[in-house]
């Protein structure tokens, strides 16, 4: 809802200094980003993280997770949420998301034709679930660029996909038909119930990375990440756990069995030369 500004009588302004600032700012930043994408996309890219597959004595990447950067000279200190909450407020997260997807399947298709088996995953916001034809737009771009689309793995945050349950479930039905993957990401960090999770048509979960910091010493987030662990086996669901950085919440995770994980301790993410050079390594080694 948008709130009349007032000054610190409570009376309405106008002309309020600070409103108007940040209604510029605002206004400024999304007009910097429909330039840039109309400019192709110039200062927007996608960077890598690497996920993790822990074996008892080795470590292998299987794969990454694709995340959208924004670096615009005239915009310096541009935080990570206010880019996304813009892009949501304007619908530019329609084109610009799809856009973030041509590039994963892309790079995807480009590590696979390299050598070995590698899958990229890729962040949807709420409002792309009703981006009408975006599950053709996949199907188009896997054939396109000759992946197999179980290499792709979609993630929707509870959030979005309980606060629009039905399209939410539809559109992810659409996807495994087609044979993406789905995961569901920031797992605990939303009002989910349990209830849900055996029907929502999912396969991987994704435990937030506010249940591992100082996960040693935490015994409530250990007991959480065991029981989700168990759940998850029992719904036969693939369980990642998120936000791994240090030696001690690498030992606590890995001790627990549990075999896939992201995070700094492993690896930031990276550019996408980068990321393929490490692939490209990686599988000559292997
Ligand atoms: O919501 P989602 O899990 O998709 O968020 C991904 C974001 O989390 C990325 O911006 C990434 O840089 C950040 N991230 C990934 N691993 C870690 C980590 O180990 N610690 C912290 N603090 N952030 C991380
Ligand atoms: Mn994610």
């Amino acid at each position: 809802m948008y709130r009349m500004p007032r000054n610190e009588e409570g009376d309405v302004v106008f002309f309020s200094g600070m409103v108007n600032n940040e209604d510029s700012k605002q206004f400024f930043l999304e007009n910097e980003l429909r330039k840039d994408m109309e400019n192709q996309y110039q200062n927007f890219r996608v960077v890598y993280q690497p996920i993790i597959q822990v074996e008892q004595n080795n470590s292998k990447w299987i794969g990454a997770e694709a995340l959208l950067r924004y670096s615009n000279p005239e915009i310096p200190n541009l935080n990570q949420m206010d880019l996304i909450r813009t892009l949501e407020y304007s619908g530019l997260i329609i084109p610009i998301g799809r856009w973030v997807i041509a590039q994963a399947v892309h790079e995807c298709s480009k590590w696979n034709r390299m050598g070995k088996s590698k899958i990229v995953h890729v962040n949807l916001s709420a409002q792309q679930v009703s981006d009408v034809g975006l599950v053709e737009y996949i199907r188009d771009l896997c054939k396109e660029e000759q992946l197999e689309p179980s290499n792709l793995v979609m993630e929707l945050t509870e959030t979005s996909m309980l606060s629009n349950f039905e399209n939410a479930t539809a559109f992810c039905n659409d996807l495994l038909q087609l044979g993406v993957r789905v995961a569901l990401d920031d797992f605990g960090t939303g009002y989910s119930s349990f209830n849900y999770l055996k029907n929502l048509p999912i396969n991987q979960i994704k435990i937030d990375r506010s249940y591992v910091q100082n996960l040693q010493e935490n015994q409530y987030n250990q007991t959480f990440i065991s029981f989700m662990q168990q759940l998850s086996g029992q719904l036969d669901l693939e369980m990642c756990v998120e936000g791994v950085e240090t030696q001690e919440e690498f030992d606590v995770v890995k001790n627990k069995g549990i075999s896939l994980i992201q995070g700094y301790y492993f690896e930031k993410p990276m550019e996408s030369e980068m990321i393929s050079r490490e692939f490209l390594k990686r599988t000559i080694q292997a």
